[in-house]
């Protein structure tokens, strides 16, 4: 199937977003999108010591990059306003079908060279809520070369078998039909928390940048702090693996550590 274009979370893409388990809609214009690579070359030029944001970095061939970024929202005007009200929040709202808020936020940078993901779902690693849902917003053109997203459709239902990585199981792997969902520069791929993806290294020459906010239902509560004090006590009490860098209370990350 390929994927269509939304313009906006309309009937037609909630019911494709419900039937499928996700749905691309472009929701940020030229000058949107330029605001929006702007502030997050700003981000990546934070130094890791002026605040409580967490920078992670991976190996690669040419050196250690940044690979993600979390937890930037309350020391960044423009992204705290862009995730947190306006047509990203009510897009969340209304493919959760309730008003929703803003649970975590990261950004994944995927440099020439970077990592993939191992093939997952999201609900597993999300503690205290039942109802959320998360998006990718491209800040680069994301596509098979450079490792975009990959999802099964329909298969949003249940948690699947996994192994001991917090993983899909690689039978259940190999049964289903991935397919690769290219996201152009400003648009958006919201995908439920239970719709299996995954994404290959960035073998291109191209960076691959993406910001994934995550939203529950507010009626679950407003969990932001709770989910990182969590996340900060789960990982300072986990033991290192030391062969991959550790970025999420699941191993779906491949990145080697610096
Ligand atoms: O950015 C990617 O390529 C995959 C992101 C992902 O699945 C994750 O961060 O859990």
């Amino acid at each position: 199937m390929g994927s269509i274009l939304f313009k906006t979370a309309d009937s037609e893409a909630v019911a494709f977003f419900r039937e499928n388990g996700w749905a691309v809609i472009n929701l940020l214009d030229e000058g949107q999108t330029q605001a929006l690579q702007g502030w997050v070359n700003e981000v990546m030029a934070w130094r890791d010591e002026d605040g409580n944001w967490l920078h992670y970095r991976e190996m690669t061939e040419s050196g250690p990059v940044l690979c993600r970024t979390e937890n930037f929202v309350p020391y960044h005007e423009g992204l705290r306003a862009l995730l947190t009200e306006g047509r990203v929040l009510e897009t969340a709202n209304a493919l959760l079908g309730e008003p929703a808020v803003l649970y975590k936020e990261k950004i994944n940078y995927k440099a020439a060279g970077g990592a993939g993901f191992a093939p997952h779902q999201d609900a597993p690693a999300y503690r205290f809520v039942q109802q959320h849902i998360s998006c990718m917003i491209a800040i680069d053109d994301a596509d098979a070369g450079n490792g975009c997203l990959e999802a099964v459709s329909h298969r949003h239902a249940e948690v699947l078998p996994m192994n001991e990585d917090g993983c899909i199981r690689q039978d259940v792997v190999d049964s289903m039909e991935w397919e690769s969902i290219p996201v152009p520069a400003g648009s958006t791929l919201w995908f439920h928390s239970r719709t299996p993806h995954r994404s290959a290294a960035n073998n291109s020459d191209r960076p691959r940048r993406a910001l994934y906010p995550t939203y529950n239902a507010s009626r679950e509560g407003d969990l932001r702090d709770a989910y990182y004090e969590q996340k900060f006590a789960e990982f300072a009490a986990s033991e290192v693996d030391g062969s991959r860098v550790q970025v999420s209370l699941i191993n779906d990350f491949q990145g080697k550590p610096v």
